[in-house]
């Protein structure tokens, strides 16, 4: 029986990455005086890596780049992070990012039906906040029993360590919860912690292999916005269901 929904947030809750996280690296390197700059289709490329530390660092190991002048990689990683994330912040704080379509409407139904939320996630908690604090409003925080981060799981996605933590925490059975995400690293990690996946795939990551999915969509639709269908083992669930993700459609999903 449906008893929770488990959000991831980078790409799934909103389109956080190319205007957002990329942005505000560019911002942490120019300001740092490093010579380099994530275009549109390298962040793509890089996403593959999850955690902007992860991430900067596979970029200085893979890819023909200045190297950082910097004896201590990992303190001038943390520390470029940190203002990277400062940047991320003041970037939602502007405004110019919203949530997916039906991500409001689906957590408000969920709140509703007496529905328990959290959120998974390889995001650093600041970012999860800054989100949510400016599209929801920071009473938001609350709807959502456990915001799981990286500050609490180090071991990212792919991982499912953010997935077991929650289910743990908040005594769930994998079997009455559906994840929500948006990436093959999202999808692994929800499925190797048994959960039940439903995917809304976006720029960065359509046309990806998202094998193991009960579902996957264009995004949770509104009513008068009907999703797509791209696939997924449950997909008829969605192909006869109102053209909207509701409560009735996951309960449907989850018993098919
Ligand atoms: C996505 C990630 C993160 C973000 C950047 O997390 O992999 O690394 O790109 O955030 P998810 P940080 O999809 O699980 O929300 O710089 O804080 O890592
Ligand atoms: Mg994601």
């Amino acid at each position: 029986m449906l008893q929770a929904l488990i959000f991831d947030v980078d790409g799934t809750l909103a389109d956080t990455e190319r205007d957002g996280h990329r942005v505000a690296f560019n911002r942490a390197f120019r300001e740092a005086g490093l010579d380099w700059e994530w275009g549109v289709d390298l962040y793509g490329e890089l996403l593959a890596i999850t955690g902007g530390q992860e991430r900067m660092r596979y970029y200085m190991d893979s890819y023909p780049c200045p190297k950082p002048q910097a004896t201590d990689f990992s303190g001038y990683f943390r520390e470029i992070h940190r203002n990277k994330n400062r940047h991320f912040a003041a970037l939602m704080a502007e405004g110019g990012i919203g949530l997916r379509p039906g991500v409001q409407r689906l957590i408000a139904e969920a709140r509703q039906a007496g529905i328990r939320l959290a959120i998974a996630t390889t995001t650093t908690r600041s970012n999860v906040l800054a989100l949510l604090d400016k599209t929801l409003g920071s009473v938001s925080q609350d709807w959502f029993e456990l915001i799981a981060t990286a500050d609490e799981v180090p071991d990212k996605k792919p991982s499912p360590d953010v997935y077991n933590y929650v289910l743990e925490k908040m005594k769930l059975d994998a079997a009455d919860c559906i994840a929500f995400e948006d990436s093959v690293n999202g999808l692994r990690a929800a499925r190797a912690a048994n959960l039940m996946t439903l995917i809304t795939d976006n720029g960065y990551t359509e046309g990806s292999d998202f094998s193991g999915a009960a579902l996957i969509l264009d995004q949770l639709g509104e009513p008068g916005e009907s999703y797509t269908v791209k696939g997924g083992s449950r997909a008829g669930v969605a192909k006869s269901g109102p053209g909207h993700v509701n409560i009735e459609l996951l309960r449907h999903l989850l018993s098919a």
